[in-house]
């Protein structure tokens, strides 16, 4: 996982479940073509973008969770790599993007909560801002979404920040990269950008 990355320093990445549309986002924010699909695990080694002008790169990471034939100990080593890739890379990482969807998000979680059971989002989220790092959760596929306000208030109450979401635009950003909506995501990262004092990057945002 960690053999493809190249030799930039500071990062935005991708992280979240398989399917929640991250390499879609990263098309998106990048510009060029990443494989998608329609199955989950498409990416299985993590995507990296970097640009000849900046010392800079974006990372799509595997996604984790389900996958069709995939066994569960590869799935393990998946999700370990990605914690190592994170902690290894935490002060390079400018801003974590986890990439949700905003349709099943929070029925995932909460069939996955449990006396000794944290829910793979709520872990991730939690675990990227006790490493440090600024952290965004892209709420994907939200043209998908009718109660747009009700789930998005119910995913923050899941992630432990008191609704209503719109209090907390730094962190939550409802986008659409497949209908190239993303602005909510770009005003969040350009925000976080700014506090570590690199207005210079916001031309990638
Ligand atoms: N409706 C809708 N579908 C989307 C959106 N973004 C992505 N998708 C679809 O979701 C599916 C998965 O997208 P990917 O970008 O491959 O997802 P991923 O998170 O990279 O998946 P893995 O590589 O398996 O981790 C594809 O069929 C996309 O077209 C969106 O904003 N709205
Ligand atoms: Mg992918």
């Amino acid at each position: 996982m960690f053999e493809t990355r190249p030799d930039r320093s500071d990062e935005v990445a991708l992280v979240g479940r398989s399917n929640v549309g991250k390499s879609t986002l990263m098309r998106e924010i990048t510009g060029h073509s990443v494989p998608t699909g329609q199955r989950p695990g498409v990416t299985q080694q993590p995507n990296h973008f970097d640009w000849a002008s900046a010392d800079f790169v974006v990372t799509d990471l595997p996604g984790f969770g389900f996958m069709e034939g995939v066994p569960e100990d590869v799935r393990e080593e998946t999700k370990t790599g990605i914690v190592r890739y994170i902690e290894t890379y935490a002060e390079q990482i400018l801003v974590g993007v986890l990439v949700v969807d905003g349709k099943a998000a929070v029925d995932i979680i909460d069939r996955h909560s449990g006396p000794d059971e944290i829910p793979y989002d709520v872990e991730m989220f939690h675990f990227l801002r006790d490493v440090g790092i600024p952290t965004v959760v892209a709420v994907n596929k939200m043209d998908k979404v009718d109660d747009r306000d009700g789930r998005l208030d119910g995913l923050c109450d899941r992630l432990g920040l008191v609704p209503p979401w719109k209090q907390w635009q730094e962190t939550i950003a409802p986008i659409s990269a497949k209908r190239g909506n993303i602005e909510a995501l770009n005003e969040a990262v350009r925000h976080h950008l700014h506090d570590a004092n690199r207005d210079d990057l916001f031309q990638f945002f």
